[in-house]
């Protein structure tokens, strides 16, 4: 099965909590605050594999965690931070927050790297917050909590229609005669390396997309040649253009050319033999090609469309895009990610402006929250009243006093961020 979308679960790590201790040193009470900062947690992480194709992978690995940081150690020593959890995805991969629908990360050169899902930040250990006033801090931090979100996946469609077939048969020719791309065009095999895309306009105003691809040999399956490289993209095309050299100018046979290639494709993906194909007869100016139209003809029967071709002097193709360009509107999308779609959503990142935000509840109860505040409180300890005392102070640096003082909030009413709730007090 084809496997274009994919629903995970991320929960990224929590920082380690912060360390209080003090140094031991006799005759003296508290030799000094020496507790060291919590760990960061890992960041999960996506990351490009060009050696995929599919989200099959991920199919199999619903729930990704990544690791929690360290807490934090007495002598000052620094705990360690966790490391990133990788989640590896092929090229053309979309990641998309499930909730707001927006996109996170759109994945396409080998290597590409996004965070996805932000690990904790350990908190600070007593050590830290020693000052002049407080010479021996009894609280720390706790680690921040990690993000926590629910993905989509989604392999994007690199183009309408793949040109495939042997090296040399003459696939960057036709893209450069039919669209304004400029492939390199030579008689050596493997001159196209990495697939060019052109746009193919119609008379009427429609156009399509259309990836001249890196060439096919026998074994390719297996990795030969370039192998899965060159597989994967035609995965990811909805319409197959077969180019064969008619001619057999390279002593080779159209039809063996056509039953290996499909053989290949076959072995990668049973599914992409059930994509349409549309067979160009290329090279028909050259010597033999007529003969050997005739016997292939004979052996491949009505099963597949064939077109007479000639691509350097552009005999033929009109009738080959016109003809691609109405299997498209017959082809559905195998489910596959729609650009235009895309093209409206803005992308996300992990920033927020907005300090803080104070709605009414049902019950009357003043709500606080924002990113800033929700941390802060997260990373606070309350078992400790100078932690506590600290996050009032904080939220009163912020302006949260002073707002909810605005909208009416008096003495004795309850707030709550999350799920705490405390006690208004002027
Ligand atoms: N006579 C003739 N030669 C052609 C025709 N089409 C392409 N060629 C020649 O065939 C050679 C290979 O053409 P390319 O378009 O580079 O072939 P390709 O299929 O893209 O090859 P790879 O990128 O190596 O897979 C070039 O020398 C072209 O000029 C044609 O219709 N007739
Ligand atoms: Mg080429």
């Amino acid at each position: 099965m084809f496997i274009d979308r994919v629903k995970i679960y991320l929960k990224a790590g929590d920082g380690g909590n912060g360390m209080v201790a003090f140094r031991r040193e006799k005759y003296v009470p508290y030799g000094g605050p020496d507790g060291g900062n919590g760990g960061n947690a890992g960041d999960i992480i996506f990351e490009v594999d060009e050696g995929l194709s599919t989200l099959i992978d991920l199919r199999y690995n619903k729930h990704v965690k990544s690791a929690r940081g360290e807490n934090g150690h007495s002598k000052s020593k620094h705990a360690k931070n966790a490391t990133d959890t990788i989640v590896k995805v092929p090229p053309g991969t979309i990641v998309r927050d499930n909730e707001t629908e927006l996109i996170i990360a759109d994945l396409i050169e080998h290597g590409q790297r996004a965070v996805v899902c932000k690990g904790g930040k350990g908190g600070k250990g007593n050590k830290h917050f020693k000052s002049n006033k407080d010479s021996a801090p009894k609280y720390a931090e706790n680690g921040a909590k990690g993000q926590e979100r629910e993905v989509v996946c989604e392999l994007k469609l690199l183009a309408d229609v793949g040109l495939v077939g042997y090296p040399s048969v003459g696939k960057s020719t036709i893209l450069s005669t039919v669209t304004a791309a400029k492939p390199k065009i030579a008689a050596y095999h493997f001159t196209t390396i990495v697939p060019n895309l052109g746009v193919v306009g119609t008379a009427a105003g429609d156009e399509f997309v259309m990836a001249d691809l890196p060439g096919l040999i026998e074994g390719a399956s297996q990795g030969i040649g370039l192998g899965h490289q060159f597989l994967r993209h035609i995965e990811r095309t909805r319409v197959i253009i077969h180019v064969l050299d008619m001619s057999g100018s390279e002593a080779r046979d159209p039809f063996e050319d056509f039953t290996k290639i499909n053989k290949e494709l076959e072995e990668f993906n049973k599914t992409l033999m059930k994509r349409p194909q549309l067979i160009v007869a290329n090279k028909m100016d050259l010597d033999g090609a007529k003969e050997n139209l005739i016997e292939f003809k004979e052996k491949i029967g009505d099963k597949y469309p064939v077109f007479e071709v000639s691509a350097i002097t552009n005999q033929g193709l009109r009738e080959v895009m016109l003809q691609t360009y109405q299997v498209l509107q017959e082809t559905p999308y195998f489910n596959l990610y729609d650009d235009e779609d895309f093209e409206k959503n803005i992308i996300y990142k992990f920033t927020s402006d907005e300090q803080f935000h104070i709605n009414r509840g049902e019950d009357g109860t003043f709500e606080i929250s924002g990113f800033q505040v929700e941390r802060l409180m997260q990373k606070t300890n309350f078992d400790h009243e100078d932690a506590a005392k600290r996050f009032g102070r904080a939220l009163r640096v912020m302006g949260v006093d002073e707002e909810l003082r605005r909208l009416g909030c008096g003495d004795g009413e309850t707030v709550r961020i999350l799920d705490f709730e405390f006690e208004f007090r002027d």
